[in-house]
């Protein structure tokens, strides 16, 4: 019994040194020392033999036993540290490799044209004004003259989501509520850029857009007031040689109004496909707050008056940026957005 424990040892020794894996120095200790093991197994036999050897058999074989546990766990840590040292080799990254190459992402031309327009006014004292694109209907058409039989409202061109709540057709509810908070303030000087939703969608329109209006309100504006601004905002813009010039108009918002055209950007002013041989391009409405707008504002239209005007973001892109398509500007197609 004792020479069959002292070689079992031996061979379970031997065994554990020539094992390369885990899984099989697993498989080795349960087959010695589970419940079916070699040493459970001739644990077991002890009972056949004499007291005075049981004690001695006994107490070697626990010896066994335990110094059988030490080797296997010895075993088990150094094979663990070999795996992952070949795991750390393996998952080596070469730092020296030359990287993705990397696209770098531009302002989308509606921001830049948004931002440069914001600029002009700035440099002119007008504040930035933003509101939300969700409206009541009183702030979008009610408080802006726009009375409710008016083609404007027509479910056509305006999405509703109740019956007087909308999305905003235009940039106006926002100046509107901006002379609410600040009347009889004076003056009022605003810009508002945003996006601006209406019903129709086709090659030419989006049903998203985007817009910027100001406003400003004082003492004594008038129609020159508003001319000379708005020369200089389109000279910035399209450059210094760029002419303008203004037709009578009709807005609910205004009185009197007029739209303001530039001559062509593209044979200024000779007459081409661009113009439709005008030499003139449309660029924007505008005209003198209408005295019930005032009014509606919170302002006396007895004492103070001033001047609005609003304008295609998207167009004012076009025609600077040439650009044919009114889609590439929602397309997200990089080749597009890396050009301008
Ligand atoms: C256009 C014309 C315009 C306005 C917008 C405005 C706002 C208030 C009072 C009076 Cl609160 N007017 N806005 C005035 C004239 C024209 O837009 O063709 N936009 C694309």
């Amino acid at each position: 019994m004792l020479k069959k424990l002292e070689h079992l040892e031996g061979a379970i020794q031997e065994k554990i040194d020539g094992i390369k894996d885990l899984a099989s120095l697993n498989d080795l200790r349960v087959k010695v020392l589970g419940r079916k093991g070699e040493i459970t197994l001739l644990l077991k036999e002890i009972k056949h033999l004499t007291p005075e050897e049981r004690v001695h058999t006994g107490r070697l074989a626990n010896e066994i036993k335990t110094n059988l546990e030490k080797l296997l766990e010895v075993k088990k840590q150094d094979l663990e540290q070999e795996e992952i040292n070949i795991r750390l080799l393996e998952e080596k990254i070469d730092i020296t490799l030359p990287g993705l190459p990397y696209i770098n992402g531009r302002k989308h031309p509606l921001t830049r044209i948004t931002e440069e327009i914001k600029e002009i006014f700035l440099a002119m004292s007008f504040s930035i004004a933003e509101g939300p694109e969700i409206e009541w209907d009183y702030y979008n058409f009610e408080a802006l003259n726009v009375p409710k039989d008016h083609p404007a409202r027509d479910m056509q061109d305006t999405l509703y989501i109740s019956e007087d709540i909308l999305l905003r057709t235009h940039t106006s509810p926002v100046q509107v509520r901006m002379m609410e908070k600040t009347a009889p303030q004076l003056p009022l000087k605003i810009i508002v850029p945003g996006r601006v939703y209406r019903r129709d969608d086709d090659a030419t329109h989006s049903p998203m857009f985007h817009q910027v209006e100001g406003l400003l309100i004082d003492e004594h504006i008038n129609f020159g007031h508003l001319k000379s601004m708005l020369l200089h905002f389109a000279q910035h813009v399209f450059g210094e040689e760029v002419k303008v010039r203004y037709r009578p108009s009709f807005f609910p918002f205004t009185e009197p109004s007029a739209e303001m055209d530039i001559s062509c950007v593209n044979c200024k002013g000779s007459g081409c496909r661009v113009c439709s041989q005008t030499g003139w391009l449309e660029i924007l409405g505008a005209g003198m707050v209408h005295p019930q707008v005032l009014e509606y504002g919170g302002y006396d239209p007895k004492k103070v008056n001033g001047f609005a005007f609003g304008m295609g973001i998207e167009r004012i892109a076009m025609l600077k940026y040439g650009i044919n398509d009114l889609r590439l500007f929602f397309d997200n197609d990089h080749r597009f957005l890396a050009q301008i």
